[in-house]
């Protein structure tokens, strides 16, 4: 079965990684591992792999290139009816453990407030959390105050925390294509509140793009959290 090859594939990746006491390892065989790691759906793969990459790749590149690569590479396996939704569940519990390994070494900068105040969620009836996180925690560690609301937030959610916080940018996350109409509800509630002058919105997640961004009227689309972190900046600073 595809799944316990996954497996295989990663366990025998960590064990070469032993043999060679992990010297002349380079970058792209330690994301490959990475991913690998996550493919396996084991999170003592994925640990052993975070562990031995952090001290030669950057966390977010570790995150972006490796971790989330994997997971898309879960998805893939999903769609073609390879790997089964528990084997996705302990792949996305295994990547938000490597996640929170190496939220450590992306220190909170002191900037902050003074960055802009960004509530980051992800809508109502949509469980998808892993890469809205991601981005939270990227725009986190660029030096923005950032407001995590969790997922399946209900729409009011985002307004009333926006006003809380007094927010300059509200983030939405929409991982299906049932839930994206959800960013849509956001904004007019926004606009209704007569607040929407005030605060920017940036989408995303897979099946957002930027012509529904342009047919929502979003300020911005990002394709990924290093995206979100240049296109924060770009509308906030
Ligand atoms: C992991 C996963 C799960 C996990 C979620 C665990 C968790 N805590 O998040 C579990 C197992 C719980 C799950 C459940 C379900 N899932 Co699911 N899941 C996935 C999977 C395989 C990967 C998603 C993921 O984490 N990707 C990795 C992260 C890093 O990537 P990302 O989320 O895209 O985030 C990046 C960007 O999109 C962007 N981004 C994300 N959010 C934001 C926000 C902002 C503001 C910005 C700027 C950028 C941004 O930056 C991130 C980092 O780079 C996808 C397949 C796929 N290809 O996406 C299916 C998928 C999304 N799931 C799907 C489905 C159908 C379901 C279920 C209904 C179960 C089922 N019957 O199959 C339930 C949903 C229940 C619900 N009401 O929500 C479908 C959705 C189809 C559709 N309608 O569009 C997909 C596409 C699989 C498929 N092809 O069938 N799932």
């Amino acid at each position: 079965m595809a799944h316990d090859q996954g497996i295989n594939e990663a366990g025998n990746q960590v064990s070469d990684l032993k043999q060679n006491g992990g010297c002349n390892i380079s970058n792209e065989e330690l994301l490959q591992e990475l991913s690998d790691a996550i493919v396996s759906c084991k999170k003592d793969n994925v640990l052993a792999a975070v562990e031995k990459a952090k001290g030669q790749i950057a966390p977010d590149v570790i995150i972006e290139n490796g971790l989330a690569a994997g997971m898309n590479e879960v998805g893939t396996l999903f769609e073609r009816g390879k790997l089964f939704l528990p084997h996705v569940m302990m792949a996305a519990d295994a990547m938000t453990q490597g996640v929170n390994a190496l939220k450590d070494l992306m220190p909170e900068s002191a900037a902050g407030a003074k960055m802009g105040v960004i509530v980051n969620g992800t809508v109502e009836g949509d469980v998808h959390d892993i890469g809205k996180a991601i981005v939270s925690t990227m725009l986190q560690s660029a030096g923005f105050e950032v407001y995590d609301i969790g997922r399946d937030v209900p729409i009011r959610n985002f307004i009333d925390k926006a006003k809380e916080v007094n927010a300059n940018m509200i983030g939405i996350s929409a991982l299906m294509t049932t839930t994206l109409t959800g960013q849509k509800d956001v904004i007019e509630l926004l606009k209704e509140e007569g607040m929407r002058e005030n605060v920017k919105v940036m989408i995303g997640g897979a099946p957002a793009t930027q012509a529904w961004a342009d047919k929502i009227g979003a300020d911005c689309y990002a394709e990924n959290a290093s995206e979100a972190v240049t296109k924060a900046k770009e509308l906030l600073l």
